[in-house]
């Protein structure tokens, strides 16, 4: 039994060298840096996508021992062996709507988030093959004053809509809406700093459910990898479910957000691609981002 094991961690040690030496090895031929690899390479991070991502695919390729080495000087070859394995990194929620849930909202200011909920409700309400009954719950009790931008949604709809502004009334509106397919709950912005609204945010979450809770972390494609990451942090401690990514139709340049998701792996489920309620919502797809990239890539 322990030479068994002897001989895995052998086996284990021998395929980590080998690893380490095919990295190594194609270090050292970029640093000629004319070498079609590394102008591929320079390509991608160019674009976004970080060094230590590409040089791991590229050593993984490198030590498969059973390549073609005439790859390394196939430009086009290079690129679409990378393309792909961005394609099978990504990860994607399906959309799944056959047991009865409740849907939350959160993210940072302005991202989107009410413009989306009310979206949501308009596709699980008319836009599928069956209607769902779609309820909505307003925590957003920031904005008391403002223009109640989810209530108006709701009421062309004519959907059920609560305004919550305790975790009373949070229990009593989920009982209210309890026969309802979903439950969708739109909250207020919060900043990653914002310690405050996150612990009012929590108590919500970690409230009795008398469904299944789903809570998506709305995040703009806009922002820069650092902000990306902060925000994530924070809200990660919610237990997140899915991102859906905002602001598409903004930015031409998908780099830094693809890289996050590579290094991050978070599975996403829809993308929303501009203002126009319902419209501009999509499910999250990979060919939507690839296709977007290469359109980047190419330019
Ligand atoms: N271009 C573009 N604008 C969007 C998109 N989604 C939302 N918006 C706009 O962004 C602005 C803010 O949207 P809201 O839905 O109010 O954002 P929010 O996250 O609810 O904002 P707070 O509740 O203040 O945190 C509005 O003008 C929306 O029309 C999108 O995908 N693309
Ligand atoms: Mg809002």
């Amino acid at each position: 039994m322990s030479q068994e094991i002897d001989t895995q961690a052998l086996i284990e040690e021998r395929d980590a060298l080998r690893h380490a030496l095919a990295v190594m090895k194609h270090k050292l031929e970029d640093t000629h840096n004319n070498s079609t690899l590394a102008k591929v390479k320079s390509l991608f991070i160019s674009k976004g996508i970080s060094e230590v991502w590409l040089d791991k695919v590229v050593g993984e390729l490198l030590s498969g021992g059973m390549i073609d080495k005439h790859i390394l000087e196939d430009k086009t070859g290079l690129l679409s062996y990378i393309l792909e394995e961005i394609d099978n990194t990504l990860q994607i929620v399906p959309e799944s709507l056959k047991a009865s849930k409740i849907i939350m909202l959160v993210g940072p200011t302005g991202v989107g988030k009410t413009t989306t909920i009310a979206k949501l409700a308009a596709r699980y309400t008319y836009l599928m093959d069956i209607p769902y009954k779609v309820g909505i719950l307003n925590l957003d009790t920031f904005k008391i004053g403002a223009f109640d931008q989810l209530g108006h949604y709701a009421e062309i709809m004519e959907l059920e809509h609560l305004t919550i502004d305790s975790l009373e009334a949070f229990i009593q509106g989920l009982k209210y809406l309890e026969y309802y397919d979903i439950i969708l709950i739109d909250t207020a912005g919060m900043s990653p700093y914002d310690t405050q609204k996150f612990i009012r945010t929590v108590e919500f979450v970690q409230s009795d459910m008398p469904k299944e809770l789903e809570v998506n972390l709305v995040l703009s494609a806009t922002v820069k990898y650092e902000d990306m990451y902060d925000i994530y942090h924070s809200f990660s401690f919610l237990n997140l479910h899915s991102l859906i990514l905002s602001k598409f139709d903004e930015t031409k340049h998908l780099g830094t957000l693809l890289n996050f998701m590579l290094l991050y792996q978070v599975p996403m489920s829809y993308f929303s691609i501009g203002q126009e309620v319902p419209d501009d919502l999509v499910l999250a797809s990979k060919e939507y981002l690839l296709e977007h990239f290469i359109g980047d890539l190419d330019g």
